[in-house]
């Protein structure tokens, strides 16, 4: 496929509530859109999931749409399948979010050209996916179960709660005690160190599916050390960044569920090279969020289709992040979303919504 141009945006979007992990508080999202448009005009739309400060991961927003004009756009010279992206952008070290946002527009806009949904391409065998919730560090206990209420009472099948040193056992057991049957689990964003073994394993008793990233991103040998000391299965997210990254991991026991984004990877193709990696495995995996709007919230869907993906996400429903989406809202019934059908990744923003919120714009075009 052959590109006319390369539009880019960074919006902001309020956040309904405040959302706290170990990392810091986000009160609103920036995010930087792609559209590609190919010489026969057809648009192809991403999302790049980097935040606006590197805390989660390397990468964010400005550095992002950096790489892409300085490197990453010419390396494609404005013309590629979305097969190839991965291949051609090797060269260029980390930026798999930058990475994952091009290859995801190009598909996009080949799957429209080829009238398949990013959905069949994938190899999704669901219409419909289980939805969980993430839940911030709150203020006070009484306040989370406030905020748990209400996604318990919306229908949400999972809970997940951030946690940090000091926030951790109590509020996991307050919500364990109120509700004894959720399946919940905890994500600690790498709040922890090697010397926590104990502490952590304090929350065996609440019967939790996993827990996501407790220590550093580059500390395998410690997440296989911690998972000898608590039964509760750990989950990495944070240094899961390529099909390799995860065969480590897997290898070394450091992880017994991945936590899959496709931006923390690379892209979706990469993503379903970790999927089938872990379906071959039996490690469950699950499709972790990055608070997308419904852009990459719909192509997330695609990827939660697939069969490996057995736990519930974080892909939760548009009014959980948003008042009002840039796409149609996902809305979720009896606790799932559907996964989008139409061609490509199934949705288009509204432009006009777009214009009303966009903080930056400019294009790279071919001359
Ligand atoms: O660690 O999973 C995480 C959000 C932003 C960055 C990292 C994480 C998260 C979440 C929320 O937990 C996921 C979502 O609802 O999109
Ligand atoms: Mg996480």
């Amino acid at each position: 496929m052959k590109f006319s141009k390369f539009n880019f945006r960074i919006i902001g979007l309020p956040l309904v509530r405040p959302f706290r992990t170990s990392f810091g508080t986000q009160t609103h999202r920036e995010v930087l859109i792609i559209e590609v448009v190919t010489q026969e005009n057809i648009s192809g739309w991403a999302e790049c999931v980097a935040m606006s400060e590197p805390l989660y991961s390397p990468e964010y927003v400005a550095g992002c749409l950096d790489l892409m004009k300085r490197f990453l756009i010419p390396a494609l010279n404005f013309e590629s399948s979305a097969e190839q992206v991965a291949t051609k952008l090797k060269p260029f070290l980390g930026g798999q979010m930058a990475k994952a946002a091009l290859e995801t527009a190009i598909l996009d806009a080949q799957l429209k050209k080829s009238k398949m949904s990013l959905a069949k391409y994938l190899g999704a065998n669901k219409t419909k996916v289980e939805c969980g919730v993430s839940v911030g560090i709150a203020d006070s206990i009484p306040k989370l179960i406030d905020e748990v209420s209400d996604y318990v009472e919306q229908g949400y099948r999972r809970i997940k709660l951030k946690i940090e040193p000091n926030w951790d056992y109590e509020p996991v057991k307050e919500v364990r005690n109120r509700w004894p049957e959720i399946p919940l689990q905890v994500d600690a964003n790498q709040a922890y160190s090697r010397n926590d073994g104990k502490l952590l394993a304090r929350l065996d008793e609440f019967n939790l599916l996993l827990i996501e990233q407790p220590l550093d991103e580059h500390d395998i040998l410690g997440h296989s050390q911690l998972a000898k000391i608590v039964k509760t299965p750990i989950c990495l997210d944070e240094s899961i960044i390529s099909l390799q990254s995860a065969q480590d991991a897997i290898e070394m026991q450091a992880t017994s569920v991945i936590n899959i984004k496709p931006g923390r990877v690379g892209g979706y193709i990469e993503s379903v090279k970790i999927h089938d990696l872990c379906l071959s495995k039996k490690i469950p995996v699950w499709c972790g969020g990055m608070l997308e709007t419904g852009i990459g919230r719909a192509a997330n869907l695609a990827l939660a289709a697939l069969p490996g993906f057995t736990l519930p996400g974080d892909t939760s429903a548009s009014s959980r992040y948003f008042k009002k989406d840039i796409t149609s809202p996902f809305v979720m019934n009896d606790g799932y979303l559907d996964v989008p059908n139409g061609v490509g990744i199934g949705v288009e923003p509204d432009l006009d919504y777009l214009d009303s919120i966009t903080i930056h714009k400019e294009s790279v075009v071919r001359k």
